[in-house]
């Protein structure tokens, strides 16, 4: 799968990210926005020099001033002369050369399939961020600098990603201090206990559930009992009561909350039943924006808009401190792989689709059924044969074709209701599919064993 952010990625979510439209620059195949001139030379200068000295409405760009030099020489030599012209002169204070940098670098992420983007048009990408958020920070332009901070975040590369994360925190610390947040919604929980509508949410779910085998259920579930009894033997498990601790069980219900620490951040959303459907498409938004269309989403809305699979927690340190990494994790001693936000209204489905990873699924706030089929079931699941989403199967769960698919039906899967505060253990390779029956809030933790 292609995935517009640094994480692995294994679903074949985020693939029109390259065709995004929050930037005026989003032709996917205009290649020649860097300004190639045949016998063109750099301009003298390389150094993204120091035009600003430190005050309170600038921010340090250590890492950039010293790979300045280096990264700019790279460019010159793709070709980039035009971009390094405009980021000496963003560097010198310009604004206009530095959204013009910013352009050009984004035309160079959008100029064909994302694993054939150059690195160094990522990193490019963060360095021109990096020079108009200075800009916007110095003329007060808070809301505005932000956003531009996490497009660097979210699209960039890795080479000065210290110096956007330490940016983000300067700009938002300001942004609190001034009230800068804007106040669009009314102090309100995101989940209201009232409004489980349950017989119309269980409608709602596919064929057979909760009919057949329920995943069990395991309070207080030792290291030792989970990778004896669940992680040896590739099993689902519900652990029920593993989560209490995390300051996120009691603070993300908190709009206001999650509104303060986020609500000018820029977030990937993706808008659409689901990311099977032709008329999906993924937009960038503030946290702010995203809250208020949860808070919008009647439950019948067939276009939610879901944060999904987004590596939030690197974005946004605040909500990475309010979460803990499951001791589960540990198990097999491998490594963690990735952590992932799905943030969305009640309605949004994740199909029926694997991922080569154990899985905890943590459901922080809300509620979600999950159907789990057995890794060995592929060939009766009919996966897609493209490359891109094999992971994924052509069944709909939630209006099966019995002529195409014939062989769904009679099939054997576990399935539950996860509910706030509990944790689903998936094993790798098994079959799942999501459906949030409320605002929902889960984390997935992803990590792969030692043979792995
Ligand atoms: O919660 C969801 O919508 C999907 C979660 C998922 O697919 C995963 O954690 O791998």
């Amino acid at each position: 799968m292609l995935n517009w952010s640094n994480s692995l990625g294994h679903q074949p979510r985020k693939i029109s990210i390259m065709v995004l439209s929050s930037h005026s620059c989003t032709s996917a195949t205009h290649t020649d926005c860097t300004g190639r001139v045949a016998g063109a030379h750099p301009p003298p200068s390389m150094s993204s020099s120091t035009a600003f000295t430190e005050s309170s409405d600038h921010f340090e760009t250590p890492t950039m001033d010293l790979e300045a030099p280096t990264l700019l020489q790279d460019i010159t030599e793709q070709g980039g002369y035009a971009y390094v012209s405009m980021a000496t002169l963003a560097a010198a204070g310009d604004s206009r050369a530095a959204e013009a940098a910013r352009e050009m670098a984004w035309e160079q992420l959008h100029s064909g399939p994302w694993h054939s983007v150059l690195p160094v048009w990522r990193d490019a990408y963060s360095m021109a961020c990096l020079h108009v958020a200075r800009l916007h920070f110095s003329k007060g332009e808070l809301s505005e600098s932000l956003r531009v901070l996490d497009m660097g975040l979210i699209m960039g590369g890795m080479l000065l990603r210290k110096d956007l994360d330490s940016a983000v925190d300067k700009v938002s610390a300001k942004a609190r201090d001034a009230g800068a947040v804007s106040e669009q919604l009314a102090k309100r929980k995101l989940v209201r206990q009232d409004g489980l509508r349950d017989a119309e949410v269980l409608q709602s779910l596919p064929f057979k559930s909760l009919s057949l085998k329920l995943v069990g259920r395991r309070p207080s579930l030792s290291l030792e009992g989970f990778l004896r009894e669940y992680f040896l033997s590739g099993s689902p498990v519900i652990i029920s009561d593993s989560m209490a601790h995390w300051p996120a069980r009691t603070k993300w219900n908190d709009m206001d909350y999650l509104r303060r620490v986020a609500g000018d951040r820029t977030v990937p959303v993706e808008v659409g039943k689901n990311y099977l459907c032709p008329e999906w498409k993924q937009e960038l938004i503030t946290f702010s924006q995203f809250l208020a269309r949860i808070e919008a989403n009647d439950f019948s809305s067939d276009a939610p808009t879901y944060l999904a699979q987004h590596p939030l927690f690197d974005q946004i340190s605040e909500l990475r401190n309010d979460i803990c990494i499951p001791d589960y994790c540990f198990a097999g001693g491998g490594e963690l792989r990735s952590l992932n936000a799905w943030f969305g209204p009640a309605g949004t489905v994740t199909p029926l689709h694997h991922d080569p990873h154990h899985n905890i699924l943590a459901q922080v706030v809300g509620r979600k059924y999950v159907r789990l089929y057995h890794a060995s079931l592929s060939e009766e699941l009919y996966p897609y044969t493209e490359t891109m989403l094999k992971n994924s199967s052509q069944v709909d769960l939630d209006n099966i074709d019995e002529i195409r698919f014939p062989k769904v039906h009679d099939l054997g899967f576990e399935d539950c209701i996860l509910e706030e505060g509990e944790m689903l253990y998936i094993p790798p390779k098994w079959w799942h599919y999501v459906r949030s029956l409320t605002p929902s809030l889960s984390v997935s933790f992803w990590w792969s064993d030692c043979k792995n």
